[in-house]
Formats: structure tokens, sequence, C-alpha cells
């Protein structure tokens, strides 16, 4: 018999009005019942709002070092857990126990920052124009965080949002992805076992279009943070702006790789497999077009088939595994469908492109890793997000025409660079047209204490990760303290 999980509301773990769950299963093994969660809506999300709405009366009061070091004690709980947390979510989300460890470790990072942060949030203080006259200005709390999370980051994701939004002192409803309850009622039980009051943090489990967009839509919870697909950060971000909330999207990527001839090949090939198939390819930060200088592409893309079909294909759990499966029955299809079109668009298929054949993967949503060559740059399979294992090879004759590929595509989140030349690194640095560039290291790979986003489609400017994402979660508040005794006129009395 499966575990039954509930909401948890004001302190308290309840199941949801709709009386309805879904099944949440190991997409390495569908036969593998992990437990039934909430399918909850409007009624649970509205209970999440007031609950919280109530307690950021009191926690916005908790001096901000104080909040800070229960965020201390809950880094402590997760890296005490890491070694249970990184299986569990292997087998909940599919990818390499090397990358769930690696998903649990940013959230630890995220949770030691964030309680450092507690004993910063700088305000300012400067001149005034007048004599007598302090300015100053200094951070407060928005209120309710409503946080819809992803599946492909079930740990690090929620945290980056949860952390800073906690230290500053707003109050939390977490939707996470219906694919990877099971991470975030682990995270959420740590929270309170750090000692987070009740109210503070509220798990609310459920689909996007009915638990999500009852928590974006939802008049108390004053400030948003999505990530997810372009498709559905345009909505969110429209209701966000009908209802003047504050609201930060991370959305897709389409993120190129470019190699030249100079390049050490060894250091691309090794960062490219890693960029391409990591978490099977499903990052917004996965590598998925490589420019490839046309000096060094044929014996470049031997070896990156010869290393590509060499991938060890398997449950994330296993040790010698290198690529677990997709999400879901879903994402494959997806995936499948863009095979399908790279073929019609005339892309000449290296390797993959198809399931693995074998008994051991019949159960799982596996594919194999897939390279296309002689792609478009502007064919839809060069173009658009597949979140899959799928790498489009596009050749190019020089750094110049590589930029400008890369920048053709409506997303802008990462990039990189392999050569051995500073001026082509920092030229790539100064033109590529994305929120991070890497030089001689793949697209992914981003770390916890840095902004973390992209430009264009990506998303909607702001920045999560490092000092910047503190500044979305707070409002800054400006004091004038006049001591002269006088009515001083600002721009007035003192240009006379
Ligand atoms: C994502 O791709 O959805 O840079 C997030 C990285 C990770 C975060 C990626 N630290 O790959």
């Amino acid at each position: 018999m499966a575990t039954t999980f509930r909401n948890h509301i004001g302190g308290e773990w309840l199941g949801p009005s709709t009386r309805r769950y879904f099944e949440n299963r190991n997409p390495a093994d569908t036969g593998d019942l992990i437990g039934r969660f909430p399918d909850s809506g409007a009624v649970d999300i509205d209970r999440a709002a007031r609950a919280a709405t109530k307690a950021f009366e009191r926690w916005r009061l908790v001096p901000a070092p104080a909040r800070g070091d229960l965020l201390r004690r809950l880094g402590d709980l997760l890296s005490a857990n890491k070694e249970a947390l990184a299986s569990g979510m292997s087998r909940e989300m599919g990818k390499v126990l090397a990358e769930t460890r690696g998903d649990v470790q940013e959230g630890i990072d995220t949770a030691y920052y964030a309680a450092s942060e507690g004993r910063r949030l700088f305000g300012r203080t400067v001149p005034s124009e007048l004599r007598a006259k302090w300015a100053m200005s200094w951070r407060r709390p928005i209120g309710v965080a409503g946080l819809v999370t992803p599946f492909n980051f079930p740990l690090a994701i929620p945290t980056w949002k949860m952390f800073p939004a906690l230290v500053c002192g707003n109050t939390v409803v977490l939707k996470p992805s219906e694919d990877v309850p099971h991470t975030a009622h682990r995270l959420v039980e740590l929270a309170l076992e750090a000692g987070f009051p009740p109210g503070v943090v509220n798990l609310v489990h459920g689909r996007g279009a009915t638990a999500g967009r009852a928590l974006v839509e939802h008049p108390g919870a004053t400030v948003i943070s999505f990530t997810g697909s372009v498709a559905t950060g345009s909505i969110v971000g429209e209701a966000c702006g009908r209802l003047h909330k504050r609201c930060s999207l991370e959305l897709g990527g389409k993120n190129a790789m470019i190699v030249l001839d100079d390049a050490d090949l060894e250091l691309a090939l090794e960062g490219l497999v890693w960029g391409a198939f990591g978490t099977t390819g499903q990052r917004c930060t996965a590598t998925s077009r490589l420019l490839l200088h046309r000096r060094v592409h044929d014996r470049f893309l031997a070896r990156l088939r010869d290393r590509v079909q060499r991938l060890r294909i398997g449950d994330g759990r296993g040790p010698r595994t290198e690529m677990g499966p997709l999400i879901h029955e879903a994402a494959r299809d997806k995936v499948e469908r863009y095979v399908a079109i790279g073929r019609a668009e005339g892309a000449q298929l290296v390797t993959g492109g198809r399931r693995p054949r074998g008994r051991q993967w019949s159960s799982g949503w596996f594919y194999e890793p897939t390279v296309f060559s002689g792609v478009a740059p502007d064919s839809r399979l060069a173009t658009e997000e597949i979140f899959g294992p799928v790498l489009s090879v596009i050749p190019v004759g020089s750094l110049e025409e590589a930029i400008r590929i890369n920048n053709a595509v409506p997303y802008g989140l990462s990039s990189s660079i392999y050569t051995r030349d500073v001026r082509s690194a920092f030229r790539a640095l100064e033109a590529l047209d994305n929120g991070i560039t890497y030089v001689n290291a793949p697209t992914i790979g981003a770390e916890a204490h840095l902004p973390f986003g992209g430009v264009k489609h990506t998303g909607n400017g702001r920045r999560e990760g490092g000092w910047t994402v503190y500044e979305f979660y707070s409002e800054v508040k400006v004091g004038y303290v006049d001591y002269s005794g006088a009515l001083q006129r600002a721009q007035i009395d003192n240009y006379q």
C-alpha cells in the first residue's frame, strides 16, 4: 500500500478539499509507486494563502538574523540528510545520484548564504542635501510569496526561491511540480524540524492548471516566482500584471556551446557530453546547440559519436548509470516529435533517435542520447526548446558567425565557448546575448551565490540566486529624519 501524503497549511497536515489524489511514480520503473499526493484546488490554496498572511504579521517582526539562524539549522538538516534526499530524488525524478547530490548541495549552499544574508540585507545611508537631516533606505518584506516550481531540480529550485523569501521576512506557499512532490514534502518536513513557526512555510500539492493558477491569481499571494515553460510563463506574467504583483519568471533556453578551432577538444568533448546529456537534457541550461568550427568539425563529431554511444543509460540510482530516463511519457513523446521534425527538416542523425532496446529499459521513459548534424540554424530543431537529450550540431566558419547564430533565437539563458585565445573569450563574453556565459566550461553549472537568469524570452529581467534575489523579495523603504527644528524645503531653501 503506497503512502498517502497531505498538504501542509498553517502548521497542520491536511488532506485536499477535493478529496482527489494523484500518483507519483518512478520514471525509471513505472511499476514503482512512490505515493499518492493531493490534487488540490482553489479552496486549499485559499486556506494556505490565508494562513501565510496571518503568520506574516509575526514573522515579519522576527529579526532578520534570527530568521537566518533557522535557515542555518535547515542547512545543517539538509546536510545531515543529503544521501537519503539524493537517493529519494533519483527515484522520484530519474537523474543520476551524482546530480541529485549536487541538487541537495545547491540547497545547502543557498541555506547558508541566506542565513548570513540575515546579517546584511543592506540598506543605504546617504547625505541629505539639507543640514541636520538624515536620509536612508532599508528593506522590508513584501508579504506572502507564491512559489511554483518545476521537476528538474526538485530541491534546489524550491530552496532558491523559498530561503531568500523567508530571510527577507516573507511567508511562503509552495506549489511544487506534480512530478516531484515527495522531495518537496521532505523539504517542508525538514523546515518544520528546523523550527519555522506554523503558517510560515505552507505546502500545497496539485497541478499547474488548478492549484498553480489559483496561487498565481490569489490576491493574498503578493509576490510570485515561477520557473517553467515560456508558454506558462506568459500566462503567469499576464496574471501578475493584471493583479499588480511582483513577479519573477525563469523560463526556457536553447543554449549553445561554441567550439573554435583552437579549443582543447578533449576538454570540450567532456563538457559537451555533460552539458547536453546531464539531467537527460532536462535543464533550462542544457546545451542543445553545438556551434562547431568547420576546421575541427569532422574530427570532433566522430569523437562525439563514439563517446555518446558509450553513455550508460539506466536507473539514476545505479552506480554506473550516466543518464537516467525522461520525467514522463509526455516528455518522451515530445522528444520523439522533435526527432521526427529534425529528420523532416533534413538534419542528419548521427546517433540515437530511438528508445533503447532491451527489457531493462521497457518500464521507464528512456530515450537514447541523440545527436543531429548539419542542422540549419533557423530550423525548428535548432531554435525550439526540446527539454530532452537531443543535440543539434551546426557548422560555423568563424566566431562572429557563431555569435550571430547564438543570438538569433528567442531565448537567452546560458552560452559557452571553448577556445585558447583570450581575445575570442572576451569577445564572446561581451557579444553573446545571454544571462550567463561560460569560458571553457559547459552551459550548465551555475553557483548559488551568483545571479541566475537570462534575457529575452528566458525571463522577465529578474535574477534568482546571488545577492540580486534579495532585492526581488523585499521592498525598499526610504526614511528622512529632519532634526533641524525648522521647516527645510528640499530643492528650494538650499538653492535660493
Ligand atoms: C535549470 O537548468 O533548470 O546551472 C537550473 C545549472 C544548475 C541550475 C540549473 N545549477 O545547471
